[in-house]
């Protein structure tokens, strides 16, 4: 097996199931050595805990991006999610140009609104920064909010195929590459991922659960990167991912208490099953 070294940039919440906790995990468990590079440092995550603390990390990231720089490291792939300011996309950046080995395969996340709705710690400053880092990726993993947000098309609730092609073609014109676009659903039963490939767009639909669970959204990214970087193809890890994604609110929505993320260890053997 190809042993790929990749960067993860998100933040760690410390409870919660999201982010750098899932990430680490998910892309060691794919069997990739996972470098991480914290955005902040929370207490818990943003959505439904209250009186959470934050440390923005921003502040540290341009000396450890030295250190690496002056110590020659590079990494095959990078995978951002949840940032910690505005100001350190600028930073981001810089590790993108200056840290990826040849051939690095750049993924943004642009985990920063779902359900219509920014994230509480993010404005229309983080937006547009965030275009600028989303925009000069190879492939994007936004929902339909953060894909509304990208590029200025309206967001709705109930939409149908021609919706969601103006969206793709939108964000094609924006200067988005592959995308992978989560969350699309045209009825109760069933949703799914369209991943836009040069001039192809193609559609994975699964089982839906009428109430969605916090942490997903990092879950599937993750489980993409690490399927990607096990030399699937876009669609193929489009596919595995969900499919794990899937089992892990099946293994959850029936425990009331675990309503703030999805037990992702235990279905992990299934998803490294389906890696090889
Ligand atoms: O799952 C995305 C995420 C990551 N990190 C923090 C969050 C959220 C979503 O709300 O609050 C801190």
């Amino acid at each position: 097996m190809d042993y790929k070294r990749i960067l993860t940039v998100q933040d760690i919440s410390c409870v919660g199931q999201c982010s750098l906790t899932v990430a680490l995990p998910i892309l060691s468990a794919a069997g990739h050595e996972t470098c991480i590079l914290p955005s902040a440092v929370l207490s818990t995550h943003t959505a439904g805990f209250s009186g959470y603390t934050v440390r923005d990390l921003t502040e540290d990231l341009p000396a450890i991006a030295a250190h690496w720089k002056k110590e020659g490291i590079r990494f095959q792939a990078i995978y951002t999610g949840y940032l910690g300011s505005t100001e350190q996309i600028e930073d981001v950046k810089d590790i993108f140009r200056s840290c990826a080995a040849e051939g690095c395969v750049t993924v943004v996340d642009p985990a920063m609104a779902d359900n219509g709705k920014l994230y509480p710690a993010f404005d229309e400053a983080y937006v547009e920064q965030m275009k600028t880092l989303a925009f000069g990726a190879d492939i994007i993993l936004p929902n339909i909010t953060e894909a509304c947000l990208l590029t200025g098309w309206p967001y709705r609730e109930q939409y149908d195929e021609a919706y969601v092609n103006g969206l793709l073609d939108s964000l094609r014109a924006a200067g988005a590459k592959t995308v992978i676009l989560t969350g699309v659903s045209y009825n109760e039963d069933t949703t799914g991922v369209v991943v836009l490939e040069g001039e192809s767009r193609r559609y994975y639909a699964h089982k839906r659960y009428a109430k969605g669970c916090h942490g997903t959204g990092d879950v599937y990214a993750s489980a993409f990167v690490g399927a990607l970087l096990r030399g699937k193809d876009a669609y193929e890890a489009a596919r595995i991912a969900a499919d794990y994604t899937l089992r892990c609110i099946e293994v959850t929505r029936t425990d009331p208490e675990h309503w703030y993320g999805v037990k992702f260890e235990t279905v992990l053997p299934q998803y490294i099953q389906t890696l090889n």
